[in-house]
């Protein structure tokens, strides 16, 4: 008897280090957040399957360690190449600020941008930031992944809360959720590709299509 718990107490510190050597490669992924414009929620967004907000800071995301922003200065391109206001190269330069001169604005009706992070990379978590000097919910927000520029083939969708199909790819049952400093997060789950796309559709302010800065947690793949 003695001994069984002996062998048994061996197996479980053998089991508790191997989870301790697997669980230090993940560290919490480092997010910047720009200074915030506003405080609380708004009560008249008449927007359906809105998320309730979290009402406290967004926890961390955990990723291997190594993970860190490949979108950063990275070249992107859009449906709308010239933007109404700024340009599209705003997207990737690091700047979040909410203030005028830090967004760009984007034609209406369905827009996307595509950035091309220049190798196959793990990607852990999209970061992105519309619009964040009012509350502001952005519809058909889609985001996907590939290996292929076009996106024509191999194309894993990691968010889409287009609810009624409005924007032509299919259904989706992500959330709509108010824009805020802390950007959206998307657990891209380690999905592998070299581009990253955005569709947007308007807001509930307007028909345009606004983005201050998107950041792609990821590694590239070995
Ligand atoms: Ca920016
Ligand atoms: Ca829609």
């Amino acid at each position: 008897m003695l001994r069984k718990r002996t062998i048994f107490m061996a197996l479980m510190t053998l089991l508790v280090i191997a989870i301790g050597l697997m669980a230090q490669d993940m560290v919490p992924i480092k997010i910047e957040l720009p200074k915030p414009m506003f405080v609380g929620t708004p009560q008249n967004l008449n927007v359906p399957h809105l998320e309730k907000p979290l009402g406290k800071a967004r926890p961390v995301f955990i990723a291997p360690a190594g993970t860190e922003n490949v979108a950063f200065e990275k070249s992107i391109s859009a449906t709308d190449d010239e933007p109404i206001i700024g340009e599209i190269e705003m997207i990737t330069d690091g700047d979040k600020d909410a203030a005028d001169g830090s967004y760009v604005e984007l034609g209406p009706f369905l827009q996307h941008v595509t950035i091309d992070l220049e190798q196959t990379c793990n990607i852990y978590a999209l970061v992105v930031w519309h619009f964040h000097k009012q509350p502001r919910v952005y519809f058909d927000v889609i985001a996907q992944v590939s290996d292929n520029p076009d996106f024509i083939k191999d194309v894993k969708t990691i968010y889409n809360n287009d609810i009624d199909n409005s924007a032509g790819l299919g259904k989706g049952k992500d959330y709509h959720y108010v824009e805020t400093a802390e950007g959206r997060l998307i657990d891209a789950k380690g999905v592998q590709g070299q581009y990253v796309r955005l569709f947007s559709q308007g807001n509930s302010n307007n028909d345009l299509n606004h983005y201050i800065e998107v950041e792609v947690f990821g590694k590239p793949s070995r």
